[in-house]
């Protein structure tokens, strides 16, 4: 019987060749595909995000964690499509125009991944109308955005402004480290978090 613990185990530990090993013998055992992504991969993950949080891990861990999960997820999502298994819900992010910082944002990607979203990475430098015209086309409930500069956390407020005026209706949370609650509030964002593992938290708040 598959032991999704140690499935689990060795996603935090970013042995993707255990990860996998064990991925394909659940599979083979006809366990669930949603089972072993819930217990096993996620699972893993959100054990991480809380290590992450308390600085009891870093940024390579989380990556090469990160990087497990993935490896593991190709041959899990043949078989989650096959069952119809949804997404927790869709996420859209981007870092925003005039801005070419992406290690954050990638790391909050990877962390929403793993915690079940979709992810739509339309990547850096991205102006209001990138941001609108992909989250026409993928229907994303959420959005993010991240900037490392002051120079571009104006342009924040304007993406979310031309969002919302376009009449979308997808939630929008900022990050990155010049932002602060305190700007988010001012702006209108519906959500900030400061960390990767602190974005999972509130995307899920967002979501439900
Ligand atoms: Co740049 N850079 N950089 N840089 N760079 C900073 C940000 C800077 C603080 C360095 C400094 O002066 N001390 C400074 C900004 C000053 C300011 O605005 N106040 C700066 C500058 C000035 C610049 C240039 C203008 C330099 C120049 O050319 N003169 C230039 C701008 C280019 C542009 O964007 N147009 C520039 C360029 C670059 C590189 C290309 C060389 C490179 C980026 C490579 C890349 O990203 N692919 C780079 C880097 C690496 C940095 C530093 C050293 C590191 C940034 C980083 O990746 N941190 C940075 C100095 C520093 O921070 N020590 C610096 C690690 C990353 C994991 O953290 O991105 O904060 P962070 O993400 C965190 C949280 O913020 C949060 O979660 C993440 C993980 O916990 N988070 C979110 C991020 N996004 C989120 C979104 C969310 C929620 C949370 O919801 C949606």
């Amino acid at each position: 019987m598959a032991d999704l613990k140690a499935l689990a185990e060795a996603v935090i530990k970013g042995d993707a060749v255990t990860a996998m090993k064990m991925t394909k013998e659940a599979l083979a055992e006809k366990m669930p595909a949603e089972k072993i992504l819930n217990e096993g991969l996620i699972g893993g993950m959100e054990i991480l995000g809380v290590r992450f949080k308390n600085n009891e891990v870093y940024i390579p861990e989380v990556l090469i964690a990160a990087r497990a999960m993935k490896m593991a997820m190709q041959l899990l999502e043949p078989e989650l499509v096959k069952a119809g298994v949804k997404p927790v819900g869709k996420f859209l992010i981007g870092t925003v125009q005039g801005d070419q910082h992406d290690i954050g944002k990638n790391l909050v990607a990877m962390m929403l991944k793993g915690a079940g979203f979709e992810i739509i990475d339309i990547g850096i430098d991205a102006s209001s109308e990138k941001f609108i015209e992909r989250i026409k086309a993928s229907g994303a409930h959420l959005v993010g955005m991240s900037s490392l500069l002051t120079t571009t956390m104006p342009n924040m407020e304007k993406t979310l402004k031309a969002v919302k005026a376009a009449g979308l209706s997808a939630k929008i949370m900022v990050g990155g480290a010049p932002v602060t609650q305190a700007f988010a509030d001012k702006i209108g964002a519906d959500g900030y978090a400061p960390d990767a593992a602190s974005a999972v938290d509130v995307a899920k708040r967002l979501i439900a």
